[in-house]
């Protein structure tokens, strides 16, 4: 057994259940309705919007796929469930899970990828195939042909959950694409420079929206500001983030 692994395994159960159960009673299929604060309802309308060189925000791009997505992340939160993962300092403010032949990890002593579940002891759930499809065509659409994602992070935002700023460098090529998908509650994304103190640009992220960056904008810090328990006009009570990585 990994070292400190008996304590967190316990911590991970409390509150992985907790967790778990929260989702599926909040993600339930719905109809979108039309409202002035969610421009693309149609997938039609979706557009590209540049943030850097290499760095695209697909607006809507995952409309059409949210009932599939929800339905593919619950199959694989049934055999990893949604967890705090504890840090050097604390706890993760997201609860967080993975599928894919790699997941993200934390513990007491860093960050790492690693090919089973610490609290499962088992490989992380394979990543649906819908899943797969969906990063890699958004990555085509943004310039990155040829994406072969081996890791999906799951990230379920409580309303005060937040990401602070960070930048993505524990994956071996550092130009690799990364393509993010929101779903749920709107947040407010900030996306930075190259150091910690550079200018961030606030960037919101609605149900349904699709980041892609690589190349030059890969090593942006970037976090997520507190969700708030939105007046959401769709019935939502979390935010999930899906981030599709190549690892190695
Ligand atoms: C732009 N997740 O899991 S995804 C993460 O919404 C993470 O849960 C956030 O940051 C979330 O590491 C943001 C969008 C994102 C991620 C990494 C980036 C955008 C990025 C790295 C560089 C530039
Ligand atoms: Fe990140």
């Amino acid at each position: 057994m990994p070292q400190g692994s008996s304590d967190d395994a316990v911590a991970y159960t409390r509150r992985g259940i907790g967790f778990f159960f929260g989702y599926t009673m909040s993600f339930q299929p719905f109809v979108p309705t039309t409202s002035a604060s969610q421009t693309s309802l149609l997938p039609e309308l979706s557009s590209e919007q540049s943030l850097g060189s290499q760095a695209w925000l697909l607006k809507g791009y995952a409309l059409p796929h949210a009932g599939a997505i929800f339905e593919a992340v619950a199959h694989t939160l049934a055999g990893s469930p949604l967890r705090k993962m504890p840090t050097a300092r604390g706890w993760m403010s997201v609860a967080q899970s993975n599928c894919g032949d790699y997941g993200w990890v934390s513990d007491r002593t860093g960050y790492r990828y690693a090919t089973a579940d610490p609290l499962t002891g088992t490989p992380w759930p394979a990543m649906p195939p819908e899943l797969y499809q969906l990063a890699v065509n958004a990555a085509q659409h943004a310039g990155f042909g040829g994406f072969d994602p081996q890791a999906c992070l799951i990230n379920y935002y409580e309303p005060g959950s937040r990401m602070g700023l960070h930048q993505d460098r524990d994956e071996a090529d550092l130009q690799a694409p990364i393509v993010s998908v929101s779903l749920g509650l709107p947040a407010v994304f900030q996306f930075g420079g190259l150091r910690r103190t550079d200018p961030v640009q606030n960037v919101g992220l609605e149900h349904g929206d699709v980041l892609v960056w690589g190349g030059a904008d890969r090593l942006r810090f970037h976090g997520v500001m507190t969700v708030k328990s939105a007046s959401s006009p769709l019935a939502h009570a979390h935010r999930l983030n899906l981030t599709f990585r190549r690892v190695t």
